[in-house]
């Protein structure tokens, strides 16, 4: 039996996660695996009150630094109760972003230097990274103008046009650092022609380690 796989989908605003997610479970599913569905910032209790934190308005001046380690200590409390023990236990983990969204945000974004993502991702990750990211691409105004449709912006969607420019080149270059990874799909298509895409990417994947 193939090891249980830990997959993640990442993007700008309104680059179509959710619909992706969803796809993604249903053809994991279909192929027998088990599946542990689950997000970041979030996932677990603690995890989910610190997406609030993250998220809302109340905090707005926070430092960058204050971002970047709430960031983590989300994710180290989620990747020691849920993703590990799920791991572990055979089932896949499907998770709505990871740690390339620190890189993207909190690197590129805001301007943190790198190697400081780097430390903290050896501290709390140990060896453990995704082996297989979709990143959903898409030009910055279409993203917003999707994710606008639907309610309030929070904390990161309040942010400046630059920024998301920002992320969207580090979230391209973090691809095309690691292209036996990433998987990059063009996300200003249509929604079938999308789906189509992922689909195709996932079966190949769940095809390549024998599933
Ligand atoms: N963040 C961070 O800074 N650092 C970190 O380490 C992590 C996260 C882990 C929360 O993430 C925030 O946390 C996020 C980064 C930061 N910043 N923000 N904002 P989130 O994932 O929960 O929030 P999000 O990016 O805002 O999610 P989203 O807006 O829900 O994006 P989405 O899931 O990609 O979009 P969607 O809901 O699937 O699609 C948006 C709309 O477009 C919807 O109406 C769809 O029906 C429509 N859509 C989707 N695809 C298409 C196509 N192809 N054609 C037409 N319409 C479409």
């Amino acid at each position: 039996m193939s090891r249980p796989c830990f997959v993640t989908v990442e993007g700008i605003e309104g680059a179509g996660k959710t619909t992706c997610l969803e796809l993604l479970r249903v053809r994991i599913e279909a192929r027998g695996q088990r599946l542990l569905v689950t997000r970041e910032p979030g996932g677990t209790p603690l995890g989910e009150e610190l997406r609030n934190v993250l998220l809302g308005h109340r905090h707005d001046g926070m430092a960058d630094d204050t971002e970047l380690l709430l960031m983590f200590a989300a994710r180290a409390e989620h990747l020691h109760a849920r993703i590990e023990p799920a791991l572990a236990a055979g089932s896949w983990v499907l998770c709505d972003r990871f740690t390339d969204a620190t890189y993207a945000y909190q690197g590129f974004g805001r301007g943190i230097d790198l190697e400081r993502i780097r430390a903290l991702e050896d501290w709390v990750q140990g060896p453990r990274r995704p082996d297989l990211t979709l990143l959903l691409d898409l030009p910055v105004e279409l993203g917003l103008e999707r994710a606008g449709k639907r309610s309030a912006p929070d904390r990161f969607e309040s942010q400046a046009m630059a920024f998301f420019e920002r992320v969207r080149r580090g979230y391209r270059e973090l691809a095309r650092a690691a292209p036996q990874r990433f998987r990059v799909i063009d996300a200003a298509r249509s929604l079938d022609q999308v789906s189509r895409q992922v689909v195709d990417e996932i079966d190949r994947f769940l095809d390549e380690h024998g599933l």
